[in-house]
């Protein structure tokens, strides 16, 4: 018997547990690691599976080849000739654009992914780059961006300090915290309570966090930059805006005094649903607090006017004071902070060919990759590369999506699994699963609420080689030099360019991951190498956040940007949402659930226990308006598409809101999940609308959908 400690990979809580074998090498138990710095012994579920998906018989264990309409397992080589005959003609006749690449969320838990795939991705030189990002955080890279220069600045709540902590559109207590590091959020969120503080919560749904919350405002869906504003508008007309501190690195202080002007809470309330006086309270509340911060998540990043919410929530920390402050929103400090010349941001580089939506962090809308696979000419996508996503399942008006890549003329799926997405592959190139690999969490310890690291070493040896590997094997094959490519000299060529940058002499001891890390560890702010952290097997905690303002900003003026143009030309859009008649139509928004991980966690049998949780939750007064029945069957339908899916009655959910799970819809013919296929349940993103964005980030709407629901 043998114990392992390693670092949760499955969510941004970066967990320690401690995993147990035996003498032939099965995983008896996964426990929490009691002595990690950071969890302390927190584990859920999904973390409890990680024996069974590193045991599911399904998972990928060879590359598999399309031939005749049928996969069949090939060896390595094999699957690289086919590529190298396929990929490179491609680009050759049609253009680099011709090549689609769409990224998915486990590669930014993977740290062979993170650091080799863009390497990859560089080679390819396709402006037709889309990833998880815009149906997710992309609205946040912008705000950032524009407010600070630099997208990945993202302030985080200093939840262990803070006495009052305002959520809007986040469920940290199922989704153990997103763009907030934070392990046992149940046990950060008792802790504001023990130091007399306060928890609000502002979600359409009442969720489990709404539930432990002191209060919760359910608000209409998509409304949410009408009541922050508003919540401006109060400390304007209160005389309440004090940013300490940060006064003297603030542009645009009086922009945005004049942009509140329209959204008083009279204004907002009848469209928010949530009363003038609460939100007069609410805001007089973040004031008066001894340091507060406000935090938005999913729920308003992924709706009509993400960018303006996500700007908003930091304005807001600022006019109180709590930006950059113990106990408000503050910069994590990471161990791997990149060094040296951050470029100023910038959008709208390129456009898409079809919509012409703008260029975001270098990638372009999910949400318009079937009208560019679909629409003749010239830069018309002909190839796609998923490299661990599932679009077919995760992306807005996902059946279209599906039939749009029928069109391609070839497709290669990075990924461990034959499920909805890569089932369409010509190739798929599977990876080692997460015991098979080293792991260091390079993303999250950004959006850490404490400064930490821990590097996890391989508990098991992989017959599969490394996803690293795989991305330098695709490199050589993109840059001519084909599947014989030295890999270890394309390594060699990549850790240079780490090395130069941290302005250090590049190593030869280590290769991969390990080797680029240890070099971006020895140039951060903390006096660490790897093998430091591979002595500490329980991570190192380098303490609270501290300031970081003004060293943090990038911007071109070296100040906080509080009115971004940028921004503030599409407050019109939502100034123009206060004329507008109050519609009183059902609007669908999503939820998640503890055992779920998007959507691709359905086959591991610990985690779907106890029934069908794919289902439409409907407020008691809207099934009796609409002869819906608990356990019924309903069917949704949207300008998108329609789907049927069973009724759970419930007032959880605010009248007028319908919530559907995402991630579900396992029943594809031609995928190999049979746990997921034998409890499929319906993919929600069928009726979610492509043609529905937030303007300035591209980042589509997935909760706030118009939709009509009837019985089935
Ligand atoms: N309606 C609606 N839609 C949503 C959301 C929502 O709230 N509502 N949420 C959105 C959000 S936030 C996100 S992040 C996206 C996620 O969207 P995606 O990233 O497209 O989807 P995932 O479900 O995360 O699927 C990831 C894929 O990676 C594979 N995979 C897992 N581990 C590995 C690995 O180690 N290596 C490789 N190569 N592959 C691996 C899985 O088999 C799966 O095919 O979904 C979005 N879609
Ligand atoms: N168990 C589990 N954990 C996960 C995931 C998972 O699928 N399952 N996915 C991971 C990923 S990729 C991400 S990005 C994070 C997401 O992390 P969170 O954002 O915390 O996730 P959700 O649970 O989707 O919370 C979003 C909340 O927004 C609410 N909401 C919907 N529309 C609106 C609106 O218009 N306004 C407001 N104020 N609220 C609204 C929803 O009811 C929901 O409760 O979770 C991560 N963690
Ligand atoms: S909360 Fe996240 S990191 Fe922690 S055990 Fe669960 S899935 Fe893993
Ligand atoms: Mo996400």
């Amino acid at each position: 018997m043998t114990t392992a400690h390693v670092t949760c990979p499955l969510c941004e809580a970066t967990c320690g547990l401690e995993v147990t074998l035996d003498e032939n090498q099965q995983v008896t138990r996964v426990t929490g690691d009691q002595q990690d710095v950071f969890s302390k012994g927190y584990i859920c579920p999904k973390g409890a599976s990680l024996g069974a998906l590193h045991h599911d018989p399904d998972r990928l264990t060879a590359p598999l080849l399309k031939r005749d309409g049928e996969f069949v397992e090939v060896s390595w080589q094999e699957a690289y000739d086919e590529i190298e005959l396929r990929l490179p003609p491609i680009a050759e006749k049609y253009g680099r654009d011709a090549v689609a690449v769409y990224a998915g969320n486990p590669g930014v838990h993977n740290i062979a992914l993170t650091l080799y795939s863009r390497v990859l991705y560089k080679a390819l030189g396709t402006k037709n780059f889309y990833s998880a990002t815009s149906v997710d955080q992309m609205p946040k890279h912008y705000s950032s961006g524009t407010m600070f220069g630099d997208p990945l600045a993202i302030p985080v709540p200093d939840v262990d300090r803070t006495r009052h902590l305002l959520i809007l559109g986040a469920n940290p207590l199922v989704s153990n915290g997103s763009l907030m590091t934070a392990p046992d959020m149940r046990g950060r969120l008792r802790g504001i309570r023990e130091r007399g503080g306060k928890i609000v919560v502002v979600d359409p749904r009442r969720t489990r966090t709404a539930q432990y919350a002191d209060e919760h405002h359910a608000i209409r869906p998509g409304t949410d930059a009408l009541l922050l504003f508003a919540l401006v508008n109060v400390l304007v007309a209160e005389n309440r805006v004090a940013p300490g501190r940060l006064a003297e690195h603030l542009n645009g202080l009086d922009d945005v005094r004049v942009l509140s002007r329209p959204f008083t809470p009279e204004a907002v309330a009848p469209r928010t649903g949530i009363e003038a006086a609460e939100i007069r309270r609410m805001a007089l509340e973040l004031a008066d607090a001894e340091n507060a911060v406000v935090y938005g998540r999913i729920g308003t990043t992924t709706q009509t006017f993400g960018t303006i919410a996500s700007w908003l929530v930091d304005v807001l920390n600022v006019l109180t004071g709590n930006l950059d402050e113990p106990g408000g929103a503050m910069f994590p400090l990471a161990a791997c902070t990149p060094t040296g010349n951050r470029k100023p941001f910038k959008v709208g580089r390129w456009h898409s060919r079809v919509r012409g939506y703008p260029e975001v962090v270098g990638e372009l809308p999910v949400a318009t990759l079937a009208d560019e696979i679909e629409t003749p000419g010239d830069g018309q996508v002909r190839a796609l590369i998923t490299v661990s996503g599932n679009p077919c399942l995760s992306t807005p008006n996902a059946g279209r999506l599906a039939e749009a890549i029928k069109g391609l003329d070839f497709m290669i799926s990075v990924d461990v699994y034959l499920n909805e997405t890569s089932r369409q592959a010509d190739v798929i190139l599977p990876g080692p699963s997460p015991l098979e690999r080293p792991h260091f969490d390079l993303a999250f310890y950004q959006l850490s609420v404490r400064n930490i690291a821990n590097w996890t070493p391989p508990t098991l040896p992989s017959e599969l080689p490394q996803e690293w590997e795989t991305m330098l094997r695709l490199t050589g094959i993109v840059t001519g030099q084909g599947p014989e490519a030295d890999v270890a000299a394309l390594d060699d060529f990549v850790a240079a360019d780490v090395a130069r940058r941290a302005k250090l002499e590049v190593t030869h001891d280590r290769t991969g991951p390990a080797r680029l890390v240890d070099l971006m560890l020895r140039s951060g702010p903390y006096d660490v190498t790897l093998a430091d952290l591979e002595a500490a097997p329980h991570g190192i905690d380098f303490g609270a956040l501290k300031p970081r303002i003004p060293e943090v900003l990038c911007t071109a003026s070296g100040r906080i940007e509080l009115a971004p143009p940028t921004i503030v030309a599409d407050v019109p859009r939502l100034r123009d949402e206060l004329a507008k008649p109050l519609e009183d139509g059902l609007v669908l928004i999503g939820r998640r659930h503890l055992s779920s991980n998007n959507s691709w966690m359905h086959n591991l049998a610990p985690l779907v226990r106890g029934g069908n949780r794919c289902t439409v939750q409907v407020h008691p007064a809207d099934a009796t308006r609409l002869g819906l029945k608990d356990g019924g069957l309903a069917s949704v339908t949207s300008r998108a598409g329609k789907l049927e899916v069973p009724v759970e009655v419930t007032d959880e959910v605010r009248e007028g809101v319908i919530s559907i799970p995402h991630g579900w819809g396992h029943d594809a013919a031609g995928s190999r999940t049979r746990v997921a296929s034998a409890n499929p349940g319906v993919n929600s993103n069928l009726v979610a609308d492509e043609t529905l964005l937030d303007v300035p980030s591209g980042t589509s709407v997935l909760n706030g959908i118009p939709v009509e629901v009837a019985p089935a």
